[in-house]
């Protein structure tokens, strides 16, 4: 077994198999790996804030930009995760199995960090092809994974500090190191034996070269993982960044479709709306304790209109600027006597859904360019896009674009 084990790693060793590229590929992983898990945070707690917390409402397009780096950064993290195991996995072949107490955290921590990043990456890509289908599920087990995720991740890095900061800077020496699990093999090891023929074989043919062991470069290795991860970006980014809107292929949502030139979530009859929103005795319900005001769309035509550029922005990665032409929030609110320090619930007609609901805090309130939206692209809003009324404000989820809108209430 001892000598198998032996000859596989002999078999897979290669110049790209070293510590160095494992710190090198590692390194990068950890930075997309926060950079996804920061932004994702970010992205969670402004729908779901814990007290005392504060989300800027400018730049406008700061949510855009969180969640086009969120949604890049997971699918980057799929090649360099490849790539990262291509690496290492010879390493699973180490004689003995588990060295010491040390090593079976090690082990463990990486077992945990592979299967949960697994999880993580194939659920959250899945998540950017459809709305969210089973919202609470799927925001649950993505949100309490990240968390498991950078634990292990963080025992990990912990427990291979020496070998990274050994290898952080490249060597003086130039050498670029052996994985560990050749150091631990005994210098009096017999000379090679049928077996190597063997198990050479076996591996390489794991390894993609049905007959000769694969030897890949360092060069030509990290040149392959820049391309990879290059074009994953490259071929994403274009469903939020405008330039790259061409080659947008794993964005699920292309510019410039659906009515009035913008994608929608929820329909009208998903939402069970069509009915009351279609009713010509509809008004908007705007509370402050018990002052309230009953406002007709003919009430908020006649008030003074406001046009901003503001892109829908959805947790989903996917983004879309738009015209919008309507009445000021704030404005609107000053008839039933808001403060500079008051937020708003905010109420759509929809009677069951997630997103039935948002409480908007005051900066938000006070932007200028936060409207009660009567018109898009040019048009009287579409009935999917929310007609009579939505909300349009800055730096806000798609999530929290309440279409439909039946109360607004001071609190
Ligand atoms: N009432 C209500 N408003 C809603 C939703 C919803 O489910 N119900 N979905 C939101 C989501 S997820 C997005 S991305 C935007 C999409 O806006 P659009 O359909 O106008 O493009 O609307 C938001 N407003
Ligand atoms: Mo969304």
């Amino acid at each position: 077994m001892r000598r198998l084990l032996y000859d596989a790693r002999v078999a897979l060793e290669s110049p790209s198999r070293t510590p160095r590229m494992a710190v090198v590929v590692g390194r990068l992983l950890g930075i997309a790996f926060l950079l996804c898990f920061g932004t994702g945070l970010y992205s969670h707690f402004i729908q779901h804030p814990a007290d005392g917390m504060f989300f800027p409402n400018q730049p406008y397009w700061i949510y855009q930009l969180n969640q086009g780096i969120h949604v890049t950064t997971g699918i980057v993290c799929i090649p360099l995760i490849l790539a990262k195991l291509w690496t290492v996995y010879p390493n699973l072949f180490g004689y003995p199995a588990i060295k010491d107490k040390l090593a079976i955290l090690e082990r463990g921590s990486i077992a945990i960090f592979i299967g949960a990043s697994i999880v993580q990456l194939v659920i959250g890509l899945l998540n950017t092809y459809q709305s969210l289908v089973a919202p609470f599920y799927f925001l649950q087990v993505h949100y309490g994974l990240s968390f498991v995720i950078i634990g292990s991740l963080a025992i990990h890095i912990a427990v291979k500090l020496p070998i990274i900061s050994r290898y952080w800077r490249k060597p003086a020496d130039g050498h670029d190191g052996e994985l560990e699990a050749y150091e631990s093999l005994p210098v009096t090891e017999p000379a090679p034996t049928a077996f190597q023929g063997i198990t050479g074989r076996v591996m390489s043919y794991i390894d993609g070269a049905p007959t000769a062991p694969s030897k890949v470069s360092r060069r030509g290795f990290l040149g392959a993982l820049g391309a990879t991860s290059a074009a994953a970006v490259v071929l994403t980014v274009g469903q939020t960044f405008e330039p790259l809107a061409a080659t947008n292929a794993f964005g699920p949502r292309e510019k410039g479709t659906g009515p009035q030139g913008v994608p929608i979530n929820r329909t009208s009859k998903q939402a069970k709306v069509t009915d009351s929103a279609m009713d010509p005795n509809w008004a908007l319900a705007v509370r402050n304790g018990d002052q309230e005001v009953s406002v007709s769309r003919a009430d908020l035509a006649a008030m003074q209109q406001y046009d901003v550029q503001l892109p829908i922005a959805c947790v989903e990665g996917w983004s879309q600027m738009a015209s919008w032409r309507g009445v000021r929030l704030s404005e609107l609110m000053a008839a039933v006597g808001i403060t500079a320090a008051n937020s708003v619930r905010i109420q759509s007609l929809e009677e069951k859904g997630a997103y039935r609901e948002t409480t908007m805090d005051a900066n938000f309130v006070q932007d200028p360019t936060t409207l009660v939206a009567l018109q898009l692209n040019g048009e009287d809003l579409d009935l999917e896009h929310g007609y009579p009324a939505r909300i349009i404000a800055p730096g806000r989820p798609g999530v929290l674009q309440t279409k439909w809108l039946a109360t607004l209430e001071v609190i």
